[in-house]
């Protein structure tokens, strides 16, 4: 006893001791506190909304020393996708399974006729929320042969709607003879980018339920020729235990595909759950990890994995973002009319942080072998979903912003 009665008077001569004693019992006898959810997400603050766009145009300096200036295009609901024809005529697709046309910067009234049916439901940013039409591509010969490549979420009548992809020719005022080429069936849905390779190909991102299976078609990266077969020279053909689609595996809720303009590299961005949003150069075969690796937290709080933020056996991001942005459309950017931003990757962010109203758009320089030197967040006030990004062909940047009050927005210097 009196041993510990020296050891406490020693103790409370020492403020700094005394200090850390009081505090250890308190932190493991409070937990700070518990968080209200909504299904399987803690319930999303309200405190910020997505604004409504304003008329602008807007001027910022940007870090390279290059204002800009951004103006709007167009003012429509719930844009998600944009594709330049070759007269410079642009296309734009919207989540309610409608498209647009927009010549000399004015936008028809009517939406283009020749589309399929699609299923568009709940609100942006929400869980469990589907996409009527989600991308748009023309075909790398669009010249000669005038066909538009379209994912959708496709009603199904037993009520499992899923992704498919269908094509049509463009007979310069609307669609005709629109016919699925592709429908990988239950278990693919949400969303599914569309780019064409400088192969032909057309390389396809999935989302769903067994990323790390080469048995199905959920969570993976897709290449398929043009009438939506699968290329014999794919990495898993001739494997009969994997889908002869299948590019590259282990991928979470991509929502932007580009190909590099120079080296038609295939990139991808996938979101991870409360952080860990990764971009990724998507090789054959590879494994990207989901759900085993990953930078993210589960949305109660503790990370995913104990293995983060990669394995020796997975391919690691070339880019991730903690906290999470809500990737989007991406766009290498290879134009000479934003000088300072050539060979930067453009990447929309919908959300940051898990907060709603926080999208803007990122640029990332890259260096020759795809390694982050430095990134920049633009347009923030705007609190806009930046949903897609593409070069006009007057190389200005062209973004849809997909929310109710959204808009096509156009990027160019300042002066
Ligand atoms: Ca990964």
């Amino acid at each position: 006893m009196n041993s510990i009665i020296v050891l406490l008077k020693v103790i409370f001569r020492q403020p700094v001791l005394v200090g850390a004693l009081c505090l250890l019992p308190l932190a493991t006898a409070n937990a700070q506190r518990d968080i209200p959810f909504s299904g399987p997400f803690p319930t999303a603050p309200t405190g910020l909304e997505n604004i409504p766009m304003g008329e602008g145009p807007w001027i910022y300096p940007t870090a390279e020393g290059m204002d800009i200036k951004v103006s709007v295009v167009a003012k429509l609901e719930y844009p998600m996708a944009l594709e330049f024809l070759p007269d410079g005529k642009l296309l734009v697709i919207t989540r309610r399974g409608e498209i647009y046309l927009i010549e000399d910067g004015e936008m028809q009234s009517n939406p283009i006729m020749g589309g399929p049916p699609s299923v568009f439901a709940g609100e942006s940013g929400a869980g469990g929320t589907s996409h009527g039409y989600i991308d748009l591509v023309k075909h790398p010969d669009f010249e000669n042969n005038q066909l538009l490549y379209l994912s959708y979420t496709k009603p199904k009548p037993e009520g499992t709607n899923n992704i498919a992809i269908g094509r049509a020719r463009w007979n310069g005022s609307s669609l005709e003879n629109f016919t699925d080429i592709f429908d990988p069936g239950p278990g693919v849905y949400g969303v599914a980018r569309l780019a064409f390779g400088h192969n032909g190909k057309l390389y396809v991102t999935t989302n769903g339920t067994d990323p790390q299976s080469l048995q199905t078609l959920s969570g993976k990266v897709l290449r398929l020729n043009d009438d939506g077969s699968a290329p014999l020279d794919n990495p898993f053909v001739g494997n009969s235990e994997a889908r002869p689609e299948i590019f590259s595996y282990g991928h979470r809720g991509a929502l932007g595909l580009a190909i590099h303009p120079e080296t038609g590299e295939v990139f991808q961005n996938e979101n991870g759950p409360n952080g860990g949003d990764e971009l990724n150069w998507i090789k054959p075969g590879y494994n990207y990890g989901w759900p085993l690796v990953s930078l993210g937290r589960t949305y109660p709080g503790p990370w995913q994995t104990n293995d983060r933020p990669t394995h020796a056996i997975f391919e690691p991001p070339i880019v991730y973002w903690t906290p999470a942005i809500a990737v989007s459309g991406m766009l290498f950017y290879t134009g000479d009319a934003l000088p300072a931003w050539k060979n930067d990757i453009l990447v929309g962010a919908l959300r940051t942080g898990e907060i709603p109203g926080t999208g803007h758009l990122e640029r990332i320089m890259l260096n020759r072998d795809y390694q982050e030197i430095r990134r920049e967040s633009l347009i923030i006030d705007l609190r806009q979903r930046v949903r897609d990004i593409e070069m006009g062909p007057d190389e200005f940047i062209y973004l849809a912003t997909e929310q109710r009050d959204g808009a096509i927005l156009k990027i160019e210097p300042a002066d």
